[in-house]
């Protein structure tokens, strides 16, 4: 970042971060440096990607459809592999599980780490460039070898979590359970630079995020809920907002910096939600909670479930303490 006289202030940069923030730390093998350093290569080629997408032939359908049914873009497979080619280069990860594949990709049976993540979530705004994101959260391998046990956890056992939103820049944000830090993607020298540090999600909601098109299928209690929050929000009781662009990083991430509450509940058509526990809302729930957030399925802490299959879906609550206070007191009156 160049002050007025052009002199680089001292650049925090992820690669220095990883170092500083590790010694001393039981993560300090290198190895999870190593794997968070793949994660992040994969992250700076999806941003150099999606930033052509306008100019290259990786807008669109694959033509394809992933586990959930959903129209694959192209830019989800290619983001995929991405992340796939890297860890795997790496070899430090005993496994991989994506929103993009049914079943795990065992890497390295000798590896001490699972990796799970979302390679693209939203990916069907990118043709209307609203920004996307990568979600990712590692956990230690718990046995010798790997089986269903290494990655149906409670978030809870997260060893860290983060994600990226390529948004009007591109920003990584991660957590190793001491807080939560921001690092800004500077291309003219390809790092990640630290920007945001120690992120703490304010008290105060400014804003709230959910499908309004979705609320006839909320349940009574909910939906009393948002008569009550919107009765605040009109007489100016309250300073919230509505903000909902239908890409969960990128609503997240803006709830997070400037204090939000982020829904995306149980309906009467779909009463698990559409979100998926492990490689979404895990992770988010995490940074959240190490920000000083709150995160629940609406009835316990999202921290405390565990996920029984790979692509469990679940009900998400997430954001700052006042409004996660008084949906809590409405979802159990
Ligand atoms: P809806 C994108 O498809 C996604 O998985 C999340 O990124 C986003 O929060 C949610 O779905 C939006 O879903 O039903 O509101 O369009």
């Amino acid at each position: 970042m160049q002050t007025t006289l052009g002199i680089e202030r001292r650049m925090m940069t992820l690669d220095r971060f990883i170092d500083e923030q590790e010694r001393g730390f039981e993560l300090a093998t290198g190895e999870f440096s190593q794997i968070l350093r793949d994660i992040v290569l994969a992250a700076k080629v999806i941003h150099r990607e999606i930033n052509r997408a306008g100019l290259t032939d990786i807008l669109g359908a694959a033509g394809g459809a992933n586990v959930h049914a959903e129209q694959v873009q192209k830019l989800d497979l290619y983001a995929n592999e991405l992340f796939k080619q890297s860890l795997e280069t790496g070899g430090l990860v005993a496994a991989l599980v994506s929103e993009e594949e049914q079943e795990p990709t065992v890497v390295n049976p000798s590896g001490r780490y699972v990796v799970v993540f979302d390679p693209l979530d939203g990916s069907s705004n990118i043709d209307v460039n609203v920004p996307v994101g990568s979600i990712f959260a590692v956990y230690r391998k718990l046995g010798s070898r790997f089986g269903p046990d290494d990655y149906l956890r409670k978030g809870s056992e997260q060893l860290a979590a983060g994600y990226v939103v390529y948004g009007s820049s591109t920003i990584l944000v991660y957590s190793t359970g001491n807080g939560v830090n921001g690092f800004t993607l500077d291309s003219s020298i390809g790092e990640f630079v630290l920007s945001h540090p120690n992120i703490k999600i304010p008290a105060v909601s400014a804003y709230y995020s959910f499908n309004d098109a979705e609320l006839h299928r909320f349940s009574s209690r909910l939906q009393a809920y948002i008569h009550d929050l919107r009765s605040r929000a009109a007489t100016g009781e309250s300073p919230i907002k509505p903000r909902y662009v239908g890409s969960l990083v990128s609503d997240f991430h803006r709830n997070l910096m400037k204090g939000g509450i982020f829904m995306y509940p149980g309906t009467s058509k779909k009463p698990e939600g559409k979100l998926r526990l492990l490689y979404e809302c895990a992770p988010m729930a995490f940074i959240v909670e190490q920000a000083g957030g709150v995160a629940t399925d609406g009835v316990q802490r999202l921290l405390d479930v565990r996920a029984d299959h790979a692509h469990k879906r679940i009900p998400f609550f997430a954001g700052s303490p006042d409004e996660m206070a008084i949906v809590e007191r409405f979802l159990k009156a």
